[in-house]
């Protein structure tokens, strides 16, 4: 393990901000404290040592990075807070509710040379790794298409409710926002290749819910509550088609109401020479297709537990933990950073942005850069 001297705290109690304690853990990196919506919230959480909120966290000289597991709109307030008391941040997904204060938060951290990531986990991977790399080792011949989708089935019920259903708390976008941007920032980390613009269909398939009147965590179900009809305006699922900076085209699919599909990630390439396909339910086994040779299918090799010895989800964060604290460690914010940062955080703002806008006016639209 390495030896981290960098102190971490947490802002959210729910799913994100365990997930996150776990990670930290597991690296040796300390956490001081966590900050809850309530005192009362942070002491429940029973994660680490409660702040009575921001402002106390934020004075805490030991504190070095802050990580922002929030709900949504609260995410461009808490990381500039955290920025200008000269802490690093790594932020939760989306960065921002717009791009204007993605681009602020962005440019903020450059300003006071801070270190800044957000948590576009499925780059850490390590069959995304080898897929990147098949295809900026020419493997695959230039990159054609670019398939696939990300769909899940915890809001597929007229009863399902999370807070990311409303707008003012989760966004105007919700699958592509929540889900779509973690196909689209994988997209490009292992084409190389940007979006350029998007045609987009959106659609709210259920438009008015069973809102639970108390707080419901994520990917689960409220039981036993009492609950008001509440109309939908966030879309339920997405068809985009997309036009890369390299040539390549793709077709994407997004939903949350789609029975079976857990956290349904797949992505699938065709290159000039070969094609690639590889899925988040099953992220340690990756197809390798062939036009005159027999296809495969490759196992896992590399990472930090043998071949066999199932790499998953919690161990995504860890990596990208790792690579921040050793970022901290360093000193400064690295010029190639090996994580993702508050560009691409601002950049899936600006691809959502022209979702919206083409979704919006029926026609193509161009990621505004
Ligand atoms: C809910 O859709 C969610 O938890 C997302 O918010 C995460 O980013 C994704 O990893 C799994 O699904």
């Amino acid at each position: 393990m390495a030896d981290f001297t960098a102190a971490a705290a947490i802002i959210g109690t729910g799913f994100m901000g365990r997930v996150h304690a776990e990670s930290l853990a597991r690296i040796g990196v300390r956490v001081l404290g966590i900050v809850g919506s309530t005192p009362e919230r942070a002491a429940a959480a029973g994660i680490a040592q409660p702040y009575s909120g921001m402002d106390e966290m934020l004075a805490d000289d030991r504190v070095n990075v802050v990580h922002v597991c929030s709900p949504n709109h609260l995410h461009y307030e808490q990381a500039l807070a955290a920025l200008r008391a000269g802490k690093h941040v790594v932020c939760e997904k989306p960065l921002a509710m717009t791009p204007a204060e993605a681009r602020e938060l962005r440019d903020t951290a450059r300003e006071l040379g801070l270190v800044n990531a957000v948590c576009f986990i499925n780059r850490f991977y390590p069959l995304c790794q080898q897929a990147a790399a098949q295809v900026s080792s020419g493997a695959l011949g230039a990159v054609r298409l670019v398939t696939g989708g990300y769909l899940q089935d915890w809001l597929s019920k007229d009863t399902d409710w999370n807070w990311r259903l409303d707008p003012r708390l989760g966004g105007s976008l919700r699958v592509v926002g929540d889900i779509g941007s973690h196909w689209l920032d994988l997209a490009s980390y292992v084409t190389g290749q940007r979006v350029e613009s998007v045609m987009a269909d959106l659609t709210t398939t259920i438009p008015t819910r069973h809102r639970p009147l108390r707080s419901v965590e994520t990917f689960t179900q409220a039981v036993d509550q009492e609950t008001e009809p509440t109309t939908v305006t966030t879309e339920d699922i997405a068809g985009i088609l997309l036009r890369f900076d390299g040539g390549a085209r793709g077709v994407l699919s997004l939903s949350q109401v789609s029975p079976g599909r857990k956290n349904n990630l797949t992505l699938d390439l065709s290159g000039s020479d070969g094609s690639l396909n590889w899925g988040l339910e099953n992220p340690e086994r990756m197809w390798i297709g062939h036009r005159d040779d027999p296809s495969q299918i490759l196992m896992r090799t590399e990472g930090d537990y043998p071949p066999g010895h199932a790499q998953g989800y919690p161990d995504t964060f860890k990596a990208l933990h790792h690579a921040v604290y050793t970022a901290v460690a360093s000193g400064e914010a690295p010029t190639e950073p090996d994580f993702p940062t508050f560009d691409d955080g601002l950049e899936q703002a600006l691809i959502g942005e022209a979702i919206a806008q083409s979704a919006r006016l029926e026609q193509w639209a161009t990621v505004e850069r």
